[in-house]
């Protein structure tokens, strides 16, 4: 109900516009000497708020803090620690409408994709409690007896570890993130994007009003390239879970490898990274759905998701009909804030800004521009990072508007000769996040299933939207670790087992 929603904006921009979130370190606000300034993308004339900026020393703080908080957290029962996440969960039910508005105003989400991020959210914190009480019942050793009375098998917490997450799902991946481990028993030093510190600041006050006691949660908003890579590369780090960009994932792929003085351990690298994530449609398919599809999984968001349609393959029979239709509705969507719920917004920086405009300039040179293709960097009298929703049609395979992630609302359209080749297209980049058919005929959904090279494959529907237990999240290649977020088996990422044997 957008008219809730309304109030909800103004409600947070009387409370919580200009509001500072500080660090947070074993339970302690701390300010800092710098702060991190969070301006609202689709007008950026207006400061939303500010978070503190960590310094390395804060972030050594935070690490030896969280060390001592976890001797007493890996005692309690998995039971005892899944009632945070559950009671957590409850409270940001209450508060559902405040993180949307919070959303919208911080990265520029409008309000039905945020209401969707904000039951993920939930969902993950119930989902993750769930998983963690498969485990109780055993008590602090959670301990499972097999085979028999003269084995045992212990699931233990690993330590404490850092949590890397991106802007674009800046309230449903951040939690994700941090409440996987925390309840297997670790400690996290949670390090949100800069472009989206305050939701994170929203989040973790949530987290501590559950009772998240002291020193398990660490909050330390700061720039990636300081803080971020302090702890990826310390000694005291014992697992580092990471969303974002192929770049920086490999490159805290290739520090946490290293193992400098005084670690005695192997970092364990959980990493989810971008796609370039192909929808295919053949002559069976049922097209006005197709079309639909194509539209919602292009543009959700501004395309500003890593399971985000960045390519269209339509094979030829269909092409013209297909493309044709899919123009005719992208040019109909609405163009806006957030505020009025409307399809397409501002991208969340200027960085973000610069990288469409680079990309549809690129595009020009590459492949046939049909629609969209300007940055206006305005709309509605307001300033922002308003680019326009773009298409390239015949679009060359190896182009690079074809193997490089955009991460704007710019669709590559390629034309297949049958559906053989449109499989081999869609697996021709070096992603492998999801990925879509959508056809009637049923051999072909069949080889799909078994040669698309995605973690997460949709047949006729939109490729974006995983819901948590329902659909496990997470990429093949340079997609990431496929560590299957939001699924079972998931909080193992973050255990140890021990096999204890006893002849009586
Ligand atoms: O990611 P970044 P952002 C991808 C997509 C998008 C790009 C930018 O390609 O264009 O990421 O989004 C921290 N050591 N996706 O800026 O730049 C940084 O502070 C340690 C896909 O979010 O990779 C931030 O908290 N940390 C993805 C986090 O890394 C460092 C979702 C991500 O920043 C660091 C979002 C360093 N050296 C973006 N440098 C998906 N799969 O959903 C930066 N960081």
């Amino acid at each position: 109900n957008v008219d809730a929603y309304q109030a909800a904006l103004t409600k947070v921009r009387a409370e919580l516009l200009g509001k500072h979130y500080p660090l947070i370190i074993n339970g302690e606000r701390v300010d800092t000497a710098e702060k991190l300034y969070s301006t609202n993308p689709c007008d950026t004339s207006e400061v939303i708020g500010s978070t503190a900026k960590a310094t390395i020393e804060d972030a050594q703080r935070a690490l030896d803090g969280a060390w001592a908080a976890w001797a007493d957290w890996k005692t309690w029962s998995m039971d005892a620690r899944a009632r945070i996440l559950l009671k957590a969960a409850a409270i940001l039910k209450r508060r559902r409408l405040e993180a949307c508005a919070l959303m919208t105003l911080e990265v520029g989400k409008n309000y039905a994709e945020a209401d969707v991020e904000v039951a993920e959210g939930i969902d993950f914190l119930e989902y993750y409690a769930r998983e963690a009480m498969k485990y109780s019942g055993f008590g602090a050793a959670e301990t499972t007896w097999f085979d028999g009375e003269e084995n045992g098998l212990m699931y233990l917490s690993l330590g404490v570890g850092v949590s890397i997450s991106p802007w674009n799902f800046p309230y449903a991946i951040f939690a994700g993130m941090f409440a996987a481990p925390i309840v297997a028993g670790n400690c996290v030093i949670a390090k949100p994007a800069e472009d989206s510190g305050m939701i994170a600041g929203f989040v973790v006050d949530i987290m501590l009003e559950a009772g998240m006691p002291a020193g398990v949660l660490q909050f330390l908003p700061g720039v990636g390239e300081e803080v971020g890579e302090y702890l990826v590369q310390s000694a005291q780090t014992r697992f580092v879970t990471f969303t974002g960009s192929r770049s920086v994932g490999l490159h805290i792929n290739e520090v946490a490898a290293k193992v400098p003085k005084g670690q005695k351990w192997l970092k364990r690298v959980i990493l989810e990274l971008g796609g370039k994530d192909a929808l295919i449609v053949d002559e069976t398919a049922d097209l006005p759905n197709a079309v639909t599809a194509a539209v919602q999984g292009a543009f959700g968001f501004n395309g500003q998701k890593c399971s985000a349609m960045s390519r269209l393959i339509v094979v030829d029979e269909v092409y013209e009909e297909v493309v044709g239709q899919f123009v005719e509705r992208t040019k109909a969507l609405s163009v806006g804030t957030g505020e009025a719920n409307c399809n397409v917004t501002a991208v969340v920086n200027q960085e973000s800004f610069d990288k469409v405009g680079k990309y549809q300039e690129i595009g020009k040179g590459e492949a046939k521009l049909l629609t969209g293709g300007e940055t206006p960097g305005e709309c509605g009298g307001k300033k922002g990072h308003y680019v326009q929703p773009t298409i390239f049609g015949d679009v060359p395979s190896d182009a690079r508007l074809a193997q490089e992630e955009i991460f704007g609302p710019v669709v590559a359209v390629f034309r297949a000769r049958d559906f053989k080749h449109a499989l081999e297209l869609a697996n021709s980049t070096e992603y492998g996040l999801t990925g879509g058919v959508c056809s009637r005929n049923r051999a072909r959904l069949e080889q799909a299933r078994n040669e698309f090279e995605v973690g997460n494959l949709y047949f006729n529907r939109k490729i974006t939207g995983a819901i948590v237990g329902v659909q496990p999240f997470g990429g093949y290649n340079m997609s990431g670790t496929d560590s299957k977020a939001g699924g079972p088996e998931y909080l193992g990422n973050f255990m140890q087992l021990k096999t204890v044997t006893e002849r009586f």
